[in-house]
């Protein structure tokens, strides 16, 4: 499948940045947009500067697009002010846009941290119900219940990505079990954006790793393989993370640190 237009918001950021040359080879048309600053647009791409939540430059930035890769908003606990901003009200404006100009589908980046007060040592699937770790996480279980009522009220599909850690490499012991190399990034981007019928489907977003948390059976009919594993990084993140505290709520829980951190902290 070939798009016309598909728009990525959060292209300036750290995933954004990785997706676009790949978005850019299944789509006539590129947007981009995000708060920052943007590499240049080069053939067959547009860059639009805007905030997510300005809801008449969101309206603008959706006109013409045919799928969305959704991956712009605060990406780690912060106040519950900004994240309030990008994350409830960014996606509304988005959500709302969306429907306004016909959008058929919307790929979100949701979080592992929508579900990171799960333990470690059990293994849960997008059926389990959502226990946040904190205002980022919650946000993002918002963005979640938006996507449905859309699917639900409008017909307008969502593929919500609860992605684990897509980075170039685990960074420690517990990214052995969350991380998503890029190439399976890609990978499931784009089984979300070309799946025949998904309604609004949840996934975890990792890749074929030995260890894991995250049970994908009931978002099977994506037909995501992931190809990549963390195992081969296996012995030098146990190398440079040997001991674990073990009564670390940290260690114990899926979120990680995230589980321990935020604002709620910083007011005590
Ligand atoms: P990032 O923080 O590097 O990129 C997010 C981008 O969104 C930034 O460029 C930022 O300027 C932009 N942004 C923030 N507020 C905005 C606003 N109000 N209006 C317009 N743009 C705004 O994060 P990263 O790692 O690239 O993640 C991309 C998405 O995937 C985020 O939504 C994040 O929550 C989600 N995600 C990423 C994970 C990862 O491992 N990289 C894990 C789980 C979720
Ligand atoms: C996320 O949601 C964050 O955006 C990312 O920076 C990582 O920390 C990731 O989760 C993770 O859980 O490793």
């Amino acid at each position: 499948i070939r798009f016309g237009r598909i728009l990525l918001t959060g292209a300036a950021g750290h995933l954004g940045r990785e997706m676009r040359p790949r978005l850019k080879a299944c789509c006539d048309r590129l947007r981009l947009s995000d708060l920052e600053p943007m590499a240049p647009a080069t053939d067959g791409e547009e860059v639009i500067v805007a905030d997510l939540a300005d809801r008449a430059a969101v309206l603008a930035l959706l006109e013409g697009v045919d799928a969305v890769v959704h991956l712009g908003g605060v990406s780690t606990e912060q106040s519950w002010e900004r994240i309030a901003a990008a994350n409830i009200h960014g996606a509304v404006n988005l959500y709302e846009a969306a429907r306004r100009h016909g959008v058929r589908r919307i790929v979100f980046a949701s979080s592992n941290h929508v579900t990171g007060f799960y333990r470690q040592d059990q293994v849960i699937s997008p059926r389990d119900p959502v226990r946040p770790d904190g205002f980022y996480g919650l946000s993002k279980a918002f963005g979640e219940d938006l996507a449905q009522l859309y699917w639900d009220r409008f017909g307008l599909e969502t593929v919500s990505v609860r992605i684990g850690s897509a980075f170039a490499a685990p960074k420690d012991r517990r990214m052995l079990a969350t991380w998503m190399s890029f190439d399976d990034t890609e990978r499931l981007f784009m089984a979300a954006l070309t799946a025949p019928v998904v309604g609004h489907s949840i996934v975890y977003g990792l890749s074929d790793n030995a260890t894991a948390w995250w049970d994908n059976t009931p978002a099977r009919h994506l037909g995501y393989r992931p190809q990549d594993s963390s195992e081969v990084f296996r012995a030098e993140v146990e190398a440079r993370q040997p001991v674990l505290d073990r009564e670390d709520p940290a260690v114990i829980h899926q979120g990680g640190a995230f589980v321990r951190t935020g604002p709620f902290f910083e007011e005590a």
